[in-house]
């Protein structure tokens, strides 16, 4: 029998990546995901490129840490103030469901994700089989970006939905900012039965920034495991 170790997870998420890679053409506007999965598309871009493949495709970095890898990788960037239309986004995932809805925001960067995403013709989430799950929230909190302002309030408001809130904390030891100077309320709500309308409540709500639910906004799915890389659809 065999079994999945630390070394395999990572093979998993290049192999996905590497797979999803293939999707991008050439002259496109992409969208580059956050976390380490979507760091194995960056580096694979840039590997392309060293080999003269893919030279005038141009990314949207959906995170700080993203904008720093592609910079040190030598891949081009660009803002969605430049083209407010992306034409494929590669990121990663938290935990996918069966209808291939998300929760993401695992890393931090869920409001520029879901911006990039929402923004995007195509989307194409790449995930090793762990993320695989029969229901949102079984394996994952769904993280809730707050304003600073009134963040207790919204921490009260999300306990009365049903929520067990961890407030994310830094390396620090002071509270996660953002990439946009907000918190981060992680919120486990055991396995979600309506996701649609968890994510209708959670944007009537002022003071919640974006919530980690992506619903409605994956166009394919990669996922690589033990029995090889397939896409999903
Ligand atoms: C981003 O990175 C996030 O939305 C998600 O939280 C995380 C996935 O991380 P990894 O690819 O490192 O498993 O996609």
């Amino acid at each position: 029998m065999s079994t999945t170790g630390e070394g395999d997870v990572a093979r998993f998420k290049r192999q996905a990546a590497e797979r999803a890679v293939e999707a991008i053409q050439p002259g496109m506007v992409v969208g580059l995901g956050s976390g380490s999965t979507a760091a194995f598309v960056v580096h694979r871009l840039a590997a392309l490129r060293a080999e003269g493949k893919l030279t005038d495709v141009v990314g949207v970095p959906t995170s700080v840490g993203t904008e720093e890898l592609a910079r040190a990788s030598g891949v081009p960037l660009t803002t969605l103030e430049e083209h407010p239309v992306v034409d494929l986004t590669l990121d990663g995932a938290d935990e996918v469901d069966p209808a291939l809805r998300l929760i993401k925001g695992g890393g931090g960067a869920l409001l520029r994700e879901k911006i990039v995403a929402q923004a995007s013709r195509r989307v194409l989430i790449v995930v090793d089989a762990g993320k695989l799950s029969p229901r949102l929230g079984t394996r994952w909190p769904v993280p809730v970006e707050v304003l600073p302002f009134g963040w207790r309030s919204q921490a009260l408001f999300l306990e009365g939905l049903g929520a067990r809130i961890t407030p994310r904390w830094g390396p620090d030891g002071a509270l996660y900012r953002t990439d946009q100077g907000n918190f981060i309320l992680d919120c486990a709500f055991g396995p979600i039965e309506r996701p649609e309308q968890l994510a209708s409540r959670l944007e009537a709500r002022a003071g919640i920034v974006a919530h980690g639910l992506f619903i409605g906004l994956t166009s394919e799915l990669v996922v690589a495991g033990p029995s090889g890389v397939e896409l999903r659809r």
